[in-house]
């Protein structure tokens, strides 16, 4: 059922608007948002870690990796720990997607909810005090709560998400968040260990002249991208490039933008992965006016394979995404 979004004034709390705002959930009973509730603490708590990384001792590599066989961090090992452990004592989740786990973990089988998270994304940039994130999707469960979970509940398309959203722990914490009805943006006040409503209904310019991709392995670019990058160049485009990508896609949110990342001759899938980085992330660029796409088909509608399934990501303002598809 549809309902009209309820408008609240901006330093509202996240707890009175997810609270006001829950009967726009189809299955309103509440879940979701304790859901979002425990994700908006285990946040609290790792950007509390993260703000205290240079002095004890948690940078630097842990000497592991992860499925993906990137150097695991200790802030990533720490995040997805703590992001667990709140979902874990939540209840509302039976089923956990990670990218620092090889296979999903189970929680309480009779959660409603399957999550998938990148518990602290770009963190490669955390030695160097640089913006990083945590990026969630929501998914309803499709089994019958008790029944054994299957791949039917875990690997769901990126149009069935019920909420998506990312924290950016940069100059101030932010959480962004959709259940499907706009974006909307919390920023983090320490002293309170509050978020308080700070950009209501997210909007995205239509166009924008910022572009973010790593150009470094360009010359193994197709030459379609090649030939984008090229008309970035020829138009005056400005590029910025943070190398974390919650950081680059809100500045892009913000500003108008685009952000890819394609396949490269190393990469044929590229890097970033559909089921906790792209899909959270293309739902919000939707929401806000904006688009996400792998270059041929919309990121949303692609049917998930396997958890850690790699994929091209354009995501960014409406127009840019067009230009970019010609
Ligand atoms: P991670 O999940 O291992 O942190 O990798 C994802 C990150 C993104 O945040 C960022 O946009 C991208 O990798 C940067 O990759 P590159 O260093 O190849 O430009
Ligand atoms: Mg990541």
């Amino acid at each position: 059922m549809e309902t009209s979004r309820i408008a609240l004034p901006i330093g509202t709390t996240l707890d009175r608007f997810i609270k006001n705002n829950q009967e726009q959930f189809q299955y309103a009973s509440g879940e979701l948002s304790q859901l979002l509730r425990d994700i908006a603490l285990a946040s609290k708590v790792v950007n509390r870690e993260i703000n205290k990384a240079g002095l004890i001792d948690i940078v630097g590599a842990m000497g592991s990796q992860n499925t993906g066989g990137e150097q695991q961090q200790k802030l990533d090992v720490l995040a997805n720990i703590r992001f667990t452990r709140a979902l874990t004592k939540g209840g509302e989740a039976c089923a956990l997607i990670s990218e620092e786990t090889e296979s999903y973990v189970d929680l309480n089988n009779h959660g409603k909810y399957v999550i998938a998270i990148d518990p602290l994304d770009g963190s490669s940039n955390i030695d160097v005090n640089v913006s990083i994130g945590t990026i969630f999707s929501i998914y309803r469960r499709k089994s019958q709560v008790g029944q054994p979970i299957s791949d039917r509940d875990i690997l769901q398309r990126g149009e069935e998400q019920v909420a998506a959203g990312y924290i950016l722990y940069g100059s101030s914490t932010m959480l962004v968040y959709t259940t499907g009805h706009g974006v909307n943006g919390f920023t983090y006040e320490p002293s309170l260990g509050e978020y308080f409503l700070s950009h209501p209904d997210m909007m995205m310019p239509e166009d924008g002249k910022i572009y973010s991709i790593n150009e470094g392995p360009a010359h193994s670019f197709s030459e379609a991208v090649k030939n984008y990058l090229k008309y970035c160049k020829d138009n005056n485009y400005t590029a910025r490039y943070i190398g974390s990508l919650v950081a680059d896609f809100h500045r892009n949110l913000l500003k108008g933008g685009i952000y890819i990342y394609p396949a490269t001759a190393k990469d044929v899938n590229g890097k970033l992965r559909l089921m906790y980085e792209c899909n959270a992330l293309a739902f919000i660029a939707e929401q806000a006016g904006g688009s996400g796409t792998d270059g041929k088909e919309r990121i949303l509608t692609l049917k998930p394979e396997s958890l850690h399934q790699r994929t091209p990501f354009y995501v960014g303002s409406k127009k840019m995404v067009e230009q970019a598809m010609k």
